[in-house]
């Protein structure tokens, strides 16, 4: 744990920020006000944040359809993408995307993405923006144990080491791919194939903030150097279904409730740092409180907000040369 306490309070924020947005969107699913699919990152927190916290200002990321976490990660605003996710015209996108579409280019953040392996293509794109500049900055795309079986992955990753790409391969293994347990999914296994690029991975557990802190750095150092892309594999659990609405029935009884007692990324931060003195209790359960009064608020003002215009809907349509 070499993080200043700083470092480790926001880390801890923001995945403290990450499950109580998920959660509450869980609880407000069902009342029908947001429209379109959403897939829920909770159980994931640690990876997004694990990366995310080793990023300067001018590095991209880009995301999957189950981005809320890499966005908040990454510093989005919070209340904005829930604007966005109830299709307000105040929202990341001015309400015209929804929870999968939500980018925001001031903070690097390049998209999510319904197309799953979608934003591999784009990322390489960033990539070689980063290498033009030859300012040290890298191009980060998450990618889940599903999308790591399309070809555009392969694509990327060979067309990263044969450009000597500074891009950093984020392999989040979650166990599934909607309902296909990724056992049954992944032919070889993600390290070797991956590996078998030319690229070296870097293993986290995914629960683990500080393993996924440790293992991006080690990466995206790599890749920072110029010593073209690198990879990190983390393995974690969803909490929730694919989409929301999904009854899971392809899980075990106690899958879930397993992970949540014995794996729990945010009780394992907490466990570590206030086992090391670096925080009380009483110092986490503050920010907590903070955080769910933010989410309350932006849910509440998210429900009431302005939806687009036709102004609105009809722009950014087409670019006007
Ligand atoms: C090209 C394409 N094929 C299939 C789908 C349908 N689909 C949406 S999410 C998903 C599973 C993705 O699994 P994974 O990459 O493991 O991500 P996770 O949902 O676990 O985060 C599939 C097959 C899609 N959106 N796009
Ligand atoms: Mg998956």
């Amino acid at each position: 744990m070499q993080q200043s306490p700083d470092q480790i309070r926001r880390a801890y924020r923001q995945m403290r920020l990450i499950r109580e947005f998920e959660e509450r969107l869980h609880v407000e699913n069902p009342k029908g006000e947001i429209a379109g699919f959403t897939h829920l990152y909770s159980g994931q927190e640690a990876i997004a944040v694990g990366v995310c916290e080793n990023l300067r200002d001018t590095d991209y990321i880009i995301s999957t359809h189950r981005g809320h976490g890499h966005c908040l990660a990454r510093g989005c605003d919070p209340k904005g993408m829930m604007h966005e996710i109830y299709g307000r015209a105040d929202g990341l996108g001015k309400g015209r995307g929804g929870s999968m579409h939500i980018a925001d280019l001031d903070k690097g953040m390049l998209g999510a993405n319904g197309i799953v392996g979608g934003g591999q293509p784009i990322a390489v794109g960033a990539a070689v923006a980063c290498k033009a500049r030859q300012d040290g900055s890298v191009s980060v795309s998450f990618t889940g144990d599903g999308a790591s079986n399309q070809g555009t992955v392969f694509e990327a990753m060979n067309m990263a080491v044969v450009l000597k790409l500074p891009k950093v391969f984020v392999l989040e293994n979650n166990g599934y791919s909607e309902h296909t347990g990724a056992s049954y999914g992944i032919g070889g296994d993600l390290k070797t194939r991956t590996e078998g690029f030319g690229i070296p991975v870097w293993e986290a557990d995914g629960f683990d903030y500080f393993s996924v802190y440790d293992a991006a750095g080690e990466a995206i150092e790599h890749a920072r150097a110029g010593k073209g892309p690198s990879a990190i594999l983390a393995t974690a659990t969803r909490y929730f279904g694919h989409f929301e609405g999904d009854p899971q029935n392809y899980r075990a009884k106690d899958e879930v409730k397993n992970f949540r007692e014995t794996k729990d990324a945010l009780k394992r931060i907490r466990e570590k740092v206030t086992g090391a003195g670096i925080f009380t209790a009483e110092d986490l359960d503050s920010i907590d409180a903070e955080v769910l009064k933010l989410i309350d608020d932006s849910v509440g003002t998210a429900r009431n907000g302005p939806v687009p215009g036709a102004d609105i809907m009809m722009s950014d349509v087409y670019v006007d040369y």
